[in-house]
């Protein structure tokens, strides 16, 4: 191997050890350079005599023509790996699923009571509202229950530190009856004097509140009340509407219905609406979904009707409850802790 052979492959070797394009630069000078290895070979020419000069000369020209490939190959070479640093630097895997803001979805309650309000719409009942602060007259004295009943004391009720025109402290609604009272109230002012009165047919669902708190009550919870008023309404109608509600809510018509006597202030009659299902998971065991009875007569009387021609049923059930049965959810607490772990199951 002569000298020039070695040179090239000292090159080389240099250019291939440099690891960045700029420590390749500096290779490249000590070989290129103005005062480099091939520059200092060709400045050594003009010592030879002309015959060898020209020989060493194409020789010298070989040399400077193997370094440059070899250095152009090292920079394609660095150039190259660089960009794959790069490439999988920025990797973006397209297939990666999106980042979403997150679907949200209604609660459960929510769905069970729009469920109540499609089913009881299609069969002419009217949505009521009302206010969650309610007065005396419209949560208790309106609905039958006697000024020293238990349901009003401290103990029982939610009252808020306001009074109403009558000097009685508001207090949060027990029930969902009073939007029923309010709602009786307008549709009587409305219609005074029209004969015969339109029926009332309304349900009235929202959140109600009641000093207790356990395992299977909550000081918030949820009903959802009906209220039928006409001149020509019985039982067996509440019996055959409340029968077609429980058909089309838990979409089965394997279930027998029963009327259980009971007492509430404000129906006279009064009865528990039981109803067991024949097959699944529940098949066989009474439950009670609903209470329910004919309107007493003093309540009748409070929206300014006469109790001998407007009779009227009322039922009330819990949403809470519904949902429970329907979905076959075990502790109550779930429906209220807000766990997204649950929750996101109702989507
Ligand atoms: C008016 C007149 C009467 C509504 C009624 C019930 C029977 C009843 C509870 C059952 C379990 C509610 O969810 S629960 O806690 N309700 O038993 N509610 S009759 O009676 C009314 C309502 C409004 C004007």
């Amino acid at each position: 191997m002569n000298d020039l052979d070695q040179m090239a492959r000292q090159a080389q070797a240099d250019f291939q050890a440099a690891p960045t394009p700029a420590e390749l630069e500096n290779a490249k000078a000590r070989f290129l350079g103005k005062s480099g290895r091939v520059t200092e070979l060709l400045k050594g020419l003009a010592s030879l005599p002309a015959e060898q000069k020209k020989l060493r000369g194409a020789d010298i020209n070989q040399l400077k023509a193997r370094i440059e490939a070899a250095l152009q190959a090292r920079r394609e070479q660095l150039a190259d790996a660089e960009l794959q640093a790069q490439l999988r630097a920025e990797a973006l895997d397209v297939t990666l699923p999106g980042r979403w803001r997150g679907m949200g979805g209604l609660h459960p309650v929510s769905r069970t009571i729009e469920r109540i309000e499609a089913i009881f719409a299609s069969m002419g009942f009217d949505v009521a509202d009302g206010p969650e602060i309610e007065t005396d007259w419209m949560n208790f004295t309106a609905l039958n229950s006697p000024k020293n009943h238990p349901a009003r004391s401290m103990q029982d009720t939610f009252y808020v530190d306001l009074q109403d025109s009558e000097g009685a402290w508001l207090n949060l609604r027990t029930h969902t009856s009073p939007m029923q009272v309010r709602y009786a109230l307008a549709h009587a002012e409305k219609y005074k004097g029209v004969e015969p009165m339109p029926e009332i047919r309304v349900i009235a669902p929202g959140r109600t509140y009641r000093v207790d708190s356990d395992a299977t009550h909550s000081p918030m919870f949820h009903q959802c009340e009906g209220l039928w008023i006409g001149t020509d309404v019985s039982f067996k109608d509440l019996k055959a509407v409340f029968a077609d509600f429980v058909r089309r809510f838990f979409e089965t018509d394997d279930f027998d219905v029963r009327f259980r006597p009971s007492f509430f202030p404000f129906t006279e009659p009064s009865a528990e609406i039981d109803i067991a299902f024949r097959s699944g998971p529940l098949a066989g065991r009474w439950l009670e979904v609903a209470g329910s009875g004919q309107v007493h007569p003093a309540v009748v009387r409070n929206f300014g009707l006469d109790p001998e021609v407007h009779i009227g049923f009322a039922f009330g059930m819990g949403p809470d409850r519904l949902t429970m049965l329907r979905y076959g959810i075990d502790d109550m607490r779930l429906l209220f802790e807000g766990d997204l772990r649950f929750l996101a199951q109702f989507r």
